[in-house]
């Protein structure tokens, strides 16, 4: 290592000129060499220490450096993003402030708006209080005239109810008198007709007399010709065979017609008395209900299968027993002379009224 001047400051205390001197003019002197090499080794080592200490600070420049670099690198993105980020938020905020220029437009627009609905309400308002009290005392007078009208809708069904009743009491006084009066009409026509054929048999009484009260082969009693029949049959054949003849089956409403038909014959023969109508009522073929029966011991019985009546029972020949009706015997046929003679003088519309 090549020796280095001593530094004036380090090994002399004299002045700069001083040491000139002394450097140059002067020889080498021992306690001085070693003092500068002290000095040179103290020098040395500060300058390793700030060798080192450079090399410490480059290298932790170095490393701040990177890191500084790193963190630049992610300051710059973050820049970049924040620079988008603001862009961004640049335009919303345009956007925003577009919307809200136009809101606040519409804001205006609607406080105008606003302001015309409250005086329309205000106005509407007072036209409903008026209304409400026209609507009140419409209400009141509605009451009264609904309470007037149910009054009269109730005088009313019951006018309407009397009306009904007049008129079906009219309707039915009117078909009286228009069938009183048809019967007034018939009537006279068939007074008319029948004086006429009182005048024909008048007539012919006078001009031929009469024969015979009753039919040829029939007996007379009280008035009323029978004939007892030779045929046998049921109640059915023994009725319509009566009638055929204008005549009826024996109607026995006395003693004494009882008798007769008694004397007669002791023959078990149809009378025309049933309860085919209903069992247990018995009626005469002219519709007159039974009043006196002349009924054979423990008769009528069998109610309900023996419904026609004869004249003669199993034990009492002249008695009346109830039998089948589709049991044969023999019949009674009777008429009245007037009658018989009516008919043969063809007075059969006057015997009919
Ligand atoms: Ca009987």
């Amino acid at each position: 290592m090549a020796r280095l001047p001593c530094p004036k400051s380090a090994c002399c205390s004299q002045t700069g000129h001083q040491m000139d001197q002394n450097w140059e003019g002067r020889s080498w002197q021992p306690g001085r060499d070693i003092r500068c090499r002290h000095f040179y080794k103290i020098l040395a080592v500060i300058h390793f220490i700030v060798c080192v200490i450079v090399v410490v600070i480059l290298a932790l420049t170095c490393r701040d450096y990177k890191q500084f670099k790193v963190k630049y690198s992610q300051l710059e993105q973050s820049h970049n993003c924040l620079q988008t980020n603001y862009s961004q938020l640049e335009q919303r905020y345009n956007h925003l402030h577009t919307n809200y220029s136009q809101l606040e437009q519409s804001y205006n627009h609607l406080q105008t708006n606003n302001s015309q609905l409250q005086q329309s309400y205000n106005h509407l308002h007072t036209n409903y209080s008026q209304l409400e009290q026209s609507y009140n005392h419409l209400h009141t007078n509605y009451s009264q005239l609904e309470q007037s009208y149910n009054h009269l809708q109730t005088n009313n069904s019951q006018l309407e109810q009397s009306y009904n009743r007049l008129h079906t009491n009219y309707s039915q006084l009117e078909q009286r008198y228009n069938h009183l009066h048809t019967n007034c009409s018939q009537l006279k026509e068939v007074s008319v007709q029948t004086l006429d054929r009182v005048r024909v048999l008048l007539n012919a009484v006078i001009d031929n007399g009469i024969s015979s009260t009753c039919p040829v082969g029939w007996q007379e009693f009280n008035k009323t010709c029978y004939h007892f029949s030779a045929e046998r049959g049921h109640w059915h054949n023994a009725n319509s065979s009566c009638v055929a003849k204008n005549t009826t089956l024996a109607i026995v409403t006395s003693q004494g017609q009882q008798n007769f038909i008694e004397t007669h014959d002791r023959d078990k023969r149809w009378i025309g008395l049933t309860d085919l109508e209903q069992v247990g009522v018995y009626r005469w073929v002219n519709g007159d209900q039974l009043v006196m029966g002349f009924w054979a011991r423990d008769e009528p019985n069998n109610a309900g299968v023996e419904r026609c009546v004869t004249k003669g029972a199993r034990y009492d020949p002249n008695k009346w027993n109830n039998d089948v009706c589709t049991t044969v015997h023999q019949w009674i046929c009777q008429i009245t002379r007037f009658d018989y003679v009516a008919r043969q003088f063809g007075l059969e519309v006057v015997l009919n009224q």
